[in-house]
């Protein structure tokens, strides 16, 4: 009893010093707005290569009416920025969502503190082949490393290697292209 009131004690601390992190119960109102992605994880590293279809970065979350969520993403077609459009439609199971993009694909947010960054993460149930993707967004084009480290041990727990991971933050994100209403709009499936 101790000891449970112990712990108690100190995840409050915990959270408090990581700035109310959210697992669970999220207010998906909260996430909308802009993001950038800063560091993703698959077990199918090709899809997160240059040429990958997982290969996307973000520009803003929308939080729709209906539950489901609006991605807007970027996505790189011969050395030129794409525009790419996501619906995803939020499931029976508390905080998952389900698109159709390159296959069906299921995703739940880890953790948000809702103003520096947020975890996904996504299974991938393609013809063949089920991989997984983990992602890491900030609100800024950047943050501390001391939360990379934080994703790259979460990615690590759920045996998904740093060799593994790729840190978007020193590649083309498509920057330029953000907030471009001309962006030749594509969307999937
Ligand atoms: C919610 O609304 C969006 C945009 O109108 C639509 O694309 C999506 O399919 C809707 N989701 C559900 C579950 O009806
Ligand atoms: C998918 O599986 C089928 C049947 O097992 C196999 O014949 C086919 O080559 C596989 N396709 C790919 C792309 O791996
Ligand atoms: C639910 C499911 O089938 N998940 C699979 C996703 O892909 C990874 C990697 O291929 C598998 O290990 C999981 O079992």
């Amino acid at each position: 009893m101790k000891l449970l009131l112990l712990c108690v004690g100190l995840s409050l601390v915990c959270a408090h010093a990581e700035g109310d992190v959210v697992r669970s119960n999220i207010d998906i109102s909260k996430i909308s707005g802009e993001w950038y992605s800063i560091l993703v994880a698959s077990d199918a590293r090709e899809k997160i290569e240059d040429g990958g279809s997982m290969r996307v970065f973000i520009e803003h979350i929308e939080a729709l009416e209906n539950s489901s969520l609006l991605f807007v993403f970027h996505v790189q077609e011969n050395g030129k920025c794409i525009q790419l459009t996501l619906v995803a439609d939020q499931t029976e199971e508390d905080g998952v969502y389900s698109v159709g993009y390159d296959g069906h694909n299921v995703f739940r947010i880890v953790e948000t503190d809702y103003g520096t960054y947020i975890i996904f993460y996504l299974t991938n149930f393609s013809k063949n082949k089920t991989f997984r993707l983990i992602e890491l967004y900030g609100r800024e084009p950047d943050v501390s490393p001391k939360l990379k480290e934080h994703f790259v041990k979460y990615c690590q727990e759920h045996g998904i290697a740093k060799e593994n991971m790729i840190d978007l933050t020193k590649v083309d994100r498509c920057l330029q292209a953000r907030g471009s209403e001309g962006a030749q709009a594509s969307s999937a499936e």
